[in-house]
């Protein structure tokens, strides 16, 4: 199909409560959203980079800048049978992963509904629901994450993950367990320790830890070796794998045993397949990490995770975990079994909301193959 045109908007949308990592806190959710217009149809995709470059190195605006100057002239205009021809004409252009991301799924959207079949159909899914889980905060106290904890197993939710960092770890693992018995438990480091902290991270294998996300510097899968020799618990690396090939090098060092796709953190959907084929050719479970995704980014997210290998619980919770309001219709809802359902109709298979998407919207570019800046 040609890319006709295409609009980008920087979009910030209040959280239903404040998020907090080893990296930072979050109030407001801020990303990038791509739409692409072709053969009638529109196509929406989320660039889930943040408002500073602390989860990796982008921001809206590296992202904004990248896609309207490098990115979508390379593709408006153009005809682009499917969405596997696009990687390639953005090869040249290096990282960026997440505003590549943000074109890629609108480009997966469009071909899903050209074709009439649902994202996760045009992925390759086979699952009709997702078993998923909430990623919950620092908090000042642990009593307040406690009761965060009790509130979200009330709403139906089976796996709890919580962020840690130095001085907020085995204290607030212990309390977890000691309240909440063998509920499925994993925590996320954010990259806030260093090798000479495996003590601490060794005394985290005495809790059943489904696994620990990861501990050390985003860039090194060296020590990541070193301290999963020493751990009995598995290491998941999230920040540390960019392509498919860092996980192929991960797997062969042992730097963990199991692998966080985020396909916007990899470049793209093409590249979160070809990653989760990777890792289940070798025998290495993966799961579907999340980056606080609008019902825009969420839905792309719910479709990759209907792959076959993706046997771990998403972190792909509800809109109401998130947003007052989503910016998609229905919300994306639990269900009793603690699993969110993967839907069945053409493209995203919800309804964006373009109203709320408006109200929401911060800045805004319409680009043709002859472009037009900020129109009325
Ligand atoms: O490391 O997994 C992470 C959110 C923002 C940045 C990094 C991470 C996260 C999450 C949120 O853990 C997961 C979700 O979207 O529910
Ligand atoms: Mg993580």
């Amino acid at each position: 199909m040609k890319i006709e045109h295409a609009e980008l908007r920087v979009i910030e949308l209040p959280l239903v409560f404040p998020f907090e990592t080893s990296f930072g806190r979050e109030e407001t959710k801020t990303c990038v959203l791509v739409r692409l217009f072709a053969d009638g149809l529109e196509g929406w995709g989320e660039a889930p980079a943040a408002a500073a470059p602390l989860y990796n190195e982008e921001t809206v605006g590296t992202a904004w800048h990248v896609l309207e100057d490098f990115i979508l002239p390379a593709v408006l205009g153009r005809d682009l049978p499917h969405p596997r021809d696009f990687p390639p004409l953005v090869r040249r252009i290096r990282r960026h992963h997440m505003a590549k991301a943000g074109v890629e799924a609108a480009l997966w959207d469009l071909y899903a509904q050209a074709n009439r079949i649902s994202l996760a159909r045009a992925l390759g899914g086979t699952r009709d629901r997702v078993d998923v889980g909430v990623s919950l905060g620092i908090e000042m106290e642990i009593g307040t994450l406690l009761r965060r904890i009790e509130e979200f197993l009330n709403r139906g939710y089976r796996r709890i993950k919580v962020k840690i960092k130095p001085g907020w770890d085995v204290a607030v693992v212990q309390a977890i367990r000691r309240t909440f018995g063998k509920v499925r438990l994993q925590v996320d480091a954010n990259s806030a320790y260093t090798l000479d902290q495996a003590p601490v991270l060794r005394d985290l294998d005495d809790y059943a830890l489904l696994l620990i996300e990861q501990p050390l510097g985003e860039d090194d899968i060296v020590d990541h070796a070193r301290l999963q020799a020493q751990l009995r618990t598995p290491i998941c690396l999230d920040e540390s794998i960019v392509t498919p090939d860092d996980a192929r090098k991960a797997l062969e060092l042992g730097s963990c045993r199991i692998i966080n796709i985020k396909a916007a953190r990899l470049s793209g959907l093409t590249a979160g397949i070809a990653t989760h084929d990777l890792c289940q050719r070798s025998g290495v479970p993966v799961w579907c990490g999340g980056l606080l995704e609008t019902g825009i980014g969420r839905a792309a997210n719910l479709a990759l995770a209907s792959l076959s290998n993706f046997t771990l619980p998403a972190d792909l919770s509800a809109s109401d975990r998130y947003f007052h309001e989503d910016l998609i219709d229905p919300p994306v809802t639990l269900n009793a079994d603690g699993t969110i359902s993967v839907p069945t109709a053409p493209g995203l298979g919800f309804t964006v909301r373009l109203g709320r998407i408006d109200r929401a919207t911060t800045r805004k570019a319409s680009l043709g193959p002859d472009r037009v800046d900020n129109p009325p």
